[in-house]
């Protein structure tokens, strides 16, 4: 095969408002911002990549205008002329020259990583080993911001079959309001549906310590990441404390971050997303330092559109210790998409795209419509 080179970068900033306000701790969010990025190749073959946060720039230090400048004016100067089935080796040097910026270095990877399974004619997920399933279970999220309208849509999502395990987002009110809502909400649903609560880093270990006795007396499944994300010896701490399982999100951000994690036993679940750590890659990594330590995987969202959902779930699908599934719904809180065929979800699960590369085909009038002009 003649050497092939990355030829043109292109990337925009897509906007699609959401189907409601979605309540998070830092952020009240009716709209998401994606970085869409296209990589051609000399080939003829384009790779797709998503770079995605939440709530413009009070969710991570990364924030879509500065990701799409960050591409723009210094990853892509790097990578024009590169051969792009070299993967390890460009996103080795893409760590040598940009420090940090994990979501941009995680959607230029996806796009490096479509176009090569395009390119090799197999599904992304063949590129890591396989999928093990090709089915994944996903919950949803109930951040509508008012009890009744919450147990409404679980109600209905149930009656679905769309999902039958909810993540309440919390930590933005007093934590005796929060238990209350949480509580109504179990309630409401009964016994079978699992329950898990996301506290997004709101609480102080004192709080954290009353508010989980009560969400545990309660029957709440799973807490997520109740503490500031860089307190690593308070969430170890909760963890040997309680019953009721602690899940990393932000602190369990890069894979240094599992490793320290893991060591001091600092939680029970790690919450996997791709923009946190870099990739597709390194998702594989922290899973391998998880299972090393015995730690269970949650399939994390950025909140993506069907671009970095797909991506998430071709690397997902390939892991043996995802115990608590997925939250990979970031499509379905769209009012619309930007790709030609939406991911399926039935029977309460995703179904992973089929097809050569992520499977996904951007539809450019959608994009002409959305992006940022
Ligand atoms: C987070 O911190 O988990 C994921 C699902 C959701 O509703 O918010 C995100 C962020
Ligand atoms: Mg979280």
């Amino acid at each position: 095969m003649p050497q092939v080179k990355i030829t043109h970068i292109e990337t925009c900033i897509v906007d699609l408002p959401t189907i409601r306000p979605h309540h998070l701790s830092m952020a009240v969010m009716r709209k998401q911002t994606m970085v869409i990025i296209r990589l051609l190749c000399s080939d003829d073959i384009e790779g797709i990549g998503e770079a995605t946060t939440i709530g413009g720039i009070s969710y991570a230090d990364e924030f879509p205008e500065g990701m799409k400048l960050a591409i723009d004016t210094y990853f892509t100067p790097l990578l024009i002329g590169q051969d792009p089935t070299k993967i390890n080796a460009l996103m080795m040097m893409l760590e040598k020259n940009v420090s940090g910026n994990y979501f941009a270095k995680s959607g230029i990877e996806t796009a490096l990583l479509d176009a090569h399974g395009k390119r090799l004619k197999v599904p992304v997920s063949d590129l890591f080993g396989g999928a093990v399933s090709d089915k994944l279970p996903v919950l949803w999220t109930l951040a509508s911001g008012d009890t009744q309208k919450d147990i409404e849509e679980a109600k209905r999502l149930i009656s679905e079959k769309r999902h039958r395990v909810f993540k309440l987002k919390i930590g933005r009110k007093d934590p005796k309001e929060d238990v209350h809502h949480v509580s109504e909400i179990k309630k409401a649903l009964g016994e079978d549906i699992k329950i898990t609560v996301d506290v997004n880093q709101a609480w102080t270990e004192q709080v954290a310590k009353k508010a989980i006795k009560k969400l545990q007396d309660g029957g709440i499944d799973l807490i997520e990441q109740p503490l500031a994300k860089h307190n690593f010896d308070g969430l170890a701490r909760l963890t040997s404390y309680f019953e009721v399982p602690i899940m990393a999100d932000e602190a369990a951000a890069t894979v240094q971050d599992a490793f320290k994690l893991a060591k001091i036993n600092a939680a029970n679940v790690f919450a996997l997303k791709i923009a946190k750590s870099g990739g597709l890659t390194n998702i594989a990594r922290q899973a391998a330092i998880a299972q090393g330590a015995g730690i269970s995987l949650y399939g994390g969202t950025m909140l993506e559109g069907t671009i970095g959902t797909a991506a998430s779930a071709h690397i997902f699908s390939t892991l043996p210790n995802l115990d608590w599934g997925t939250e990979l719904f970031g499509p379905l809180l769209l009012t619309d998409d930007i790709v030609k065929k939406p991911i399926t979800y039935q029977n309460f699960n995703l179904e992973l795209p089929a097809g050569a590369g992520l499977g996904i085909e951007l539809d450019m009038n959608k994009i002409e419509k959305y992006k940022r002009k």
